[in-house]
């Protein structure tokens, strides 16, 4: 009994470690989110699905977007007003680089697969 519930720790613990991110605890991925907090994207760089929902919730009180920054503008959340929850899908699968459409400073990644 006792080496059972060590090896689902020690087995819960080293899957967590594979994320490489922070804190292991954002490593759910069915339900895609990417938070915005004081100008920056989280998680980025971001992993999502093809026609998967993104949700998008804004915890500042300036409005953000989510726009691709690459010349094809393949997707873009539009207006994510502060304290607003945005939501957005893509369905090309591919890597790329968004930014904020107000704030051009606030970059980010992410990475669609099939
Ligand atoms: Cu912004």
């Amino acid at each position: 009994m006792r080496h059972t519930i060590l090896a689902a720790v020690l087995s819960a613990a080293l899957l967590a470690g594979c994320g490489g991110d922070d804190d292991g605890a954002a490593a759910t991925s069915s339900n895609a989110t990417i938070k915005i907090l004081d100008f920056v994207y989280d998680p980025d760089p971001a992993t999502v699905k093809a026609g998967e929902a993104i949700s998008i919730p804004n915890a500042d009180d300036a409005p953000h977007t989510i726009t691709d920054a690459g010349a094809g503008k393949a997707f873009d959340s539009g207006t994510i007003r502060g304290k607003a929850t945005g939501s957005l899908t893509i369905d090309e699968p591919g890597s790329y680089r968004y930014i904020c459409e107000f704030h051009p400073f606030m970059k980010g990644r992410i990475t669609v697969t099939q």
